[in-house]
C-alpha cells in the first residue's frame, strides 16, 4: 500500500485528490491548519478515511513531524494562499504561504525523506501578462500579482530542489479549475451561486468586476488525476495541465443564467470593487506535453462544468429550503 500526505486537503484539490489516492488504495494523511471552527465541507465524506495531521505551512517544524511521522511516498503540496484577489491585501501572508511555505515543506521532504515523489502546485497565473499564446511549458513567467509572483518563487524553488538535490519534484502548471466544491469568493462559483439565488428568488443581482477576462477552464476531477500521473513517470518533469480552449467571464455568466432560463443582462452588475489593480486578460494552455507523456486528458468540457455547478448550487438551495 502506498502513502500519500496532502497539504491544502480541505480546499477544492485536496479533496478531489485524496478520493482519488484513497479509490487506489493510498493510506491518506492530510495536514489540517487550526481553525476556531471546523472546516470539513469539502471533505466530510471521506474525513474517517484520512488520518489528519495538525499543522501549517508556515511553520516549518510542523512539516518535520508531519512527514516523520507518515512517512509517505508522494507529497502533495496544494496548501496556499489561493486567492488572487486577496494577495493585493495581503502580500506578505501570501509570500508566507505561497511561496516561502514551498521551501518549509522541500527542506522536511529532504531531511526527512528524500525519495519522497513530490508535486508542487503551480499555477497558469505565472504566466500574467501573457508573453505568447497558447501558454506552454517553455514561456517566459510575467506574473501580475504578490499571488502569482509567490508562485513563480515556489515552482523555481521546486526545480531547485529537483536539480540540487537529485529529489524527485515535480511542478504541475495547472490552468484555471473549478467544481461544484470551489470556493465561494472564485468567479465561477460566485456566478453560479449568484445564478442559483436568483432562480430562486433569494438574490435580484449578482455583482461582478471585469467581464472581459478570458480563461481555460477545466473540471478539478480532472486535474487531480495528471497531479498523480506526473509522480507515477520514471523522471521528474513539469507539465501544463489545460484544457486548449479559452473563454471569457461573460461567455460563462451566459451560459449559467441561460441553463435556468434568465438572460445576464437583466441581472448582472459590473462593480468597479471587484476590478484588479493589475488584470490577466487571457489565459489559454497548450496541454499537449501531458497528452502525450501522461496519457492525460480531460473528461468534462466548459458546457457540462457550468451546467454541474449552477445545478450543484440550485439543489444545494433546494434542500436549505425543504430545512
Ligand atoms: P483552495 O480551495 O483555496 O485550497 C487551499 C488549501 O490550502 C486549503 O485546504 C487551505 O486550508 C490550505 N491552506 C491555506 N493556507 C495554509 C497554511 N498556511 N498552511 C496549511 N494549509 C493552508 O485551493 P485549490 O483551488 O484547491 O487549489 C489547490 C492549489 O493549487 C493551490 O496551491 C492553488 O494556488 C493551486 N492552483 C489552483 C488552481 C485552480 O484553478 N484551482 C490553478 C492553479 C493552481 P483551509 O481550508 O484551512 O483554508
Ligand atoms: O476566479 P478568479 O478569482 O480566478 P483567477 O484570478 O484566474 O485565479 C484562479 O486561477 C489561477 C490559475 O490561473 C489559480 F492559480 C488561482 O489560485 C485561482 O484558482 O478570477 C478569474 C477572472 C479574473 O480575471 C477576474 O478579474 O474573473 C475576473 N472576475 C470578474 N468579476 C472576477 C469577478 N473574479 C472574482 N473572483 N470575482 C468577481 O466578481
Amino acid at each position: 500500500m502506498k502513502t500519500a500526505f496532502i497539504t491544502g486537503i480541505t480546499g477544492q484539490d485536496g479533496s478531489y485528490l485524496a478520493e482519488l489516492l484513497l479509490q487506489k488504495n493510498y493510506k491518506v494523511y492530510g495536514l489540517k491548519r487550526r481553525t476556531s471552527t471546523p472546516n470539513f465541507e469539502n471533505i466530510q465524506h471521506l474525513k474517517d478515511d484520512i488520518e489528519f495531521i495538525s499543522g501549517d505551512l508556515t511553520d516549518a517544524s510542523s512539516l518535520v513531524t508531519a512527514i516523520r511521522h507518515s512517512k509517505p511516498d508522494e507529497v502533495y503540496n496544494l496548501a496556499a494562499q489561493s486567492f488572487v484577489g486577496e494577495s493585493w491585501s495581503q502580500p506578505i501572508l501570501t509570500g508566507e504561504i505561497t511561496a516561502l511555505g514551498v521551501t518549509n515543506l522541500l527542506e522536511a521532504v529532504r531531511r526527512e525523506k528524500p525519495d519522497v515523489h513530490f508535486y508542487q502546485a503551480s499555477s497558469s497565473e505565472m504566466f500574467g501578462k501573457v508573453i505568447e499564446t497558447p501558454q506552454k511549458e517553455t514561456t517566459p513567467f510575467y506574473p501580475r500579482s504578490p499571488y502569482g509572483a509567490a508562485k513563480v518563487y515556489g515552482h523555481w524553488i521546486t526545480v531547485n530542489y529537483r536539480e540540487s538535490y537529485d529529489m524527485f519534484a515535480c511542478s504541475g502548471i495547472l490552468f484555471n479549475h473549478e467544481s461544484p466544491r470551489r470556493g465561494i469568493e472564485f468567479v465561477t462559483r460566485k456566478i453560479t451561486d449568484g445564478v442559483a439565488k436568483i432562480k430562486l428568488g433569494l438574490e435580484k443581482e449578482l455583482r461582478l468586476g471585469n467581464l472581459e477576462a478570458k480563461r481555460d477552464w477545466g473540471f478539478a476531477g480532472d486535474y487531480v488525476e495528471a497531479m498523480w500521473l506526473m509522480l507515477q513517470q520514471e523522471h521528474p518533469e513539469d507539465f501544463v495541465i489545460a484544457t486548449g480552449e479559452t473563454h471569457t467571464v461573460k461567455e460563462f455568466v451566459d451560459i449559467a443564467f441561460k441553463h435556468v432560463g434568465l438572460d445576464w443582462k437583466e441581472f448582472v452588475v459590473q462593480d468597479p470593487k471587484f476590478m484588479r489593480p493589475a488584470e490577466v486578460d487571457l489565459l489559454l494552455g497548450d496541454p499537449s506535453k501531458a497528452k502525450k507523456r501522461l496519457g492525460w486528458k480531460q473528461k468534462v468540457d466548459f458546457e457540462q462544468l457550468v451546467k454541474m455547478m449552477v445545478e450543484s448550487d440550485l439543489e444545494k438551495y433546494i434542500r436549505e429550503r425543504k430545512g
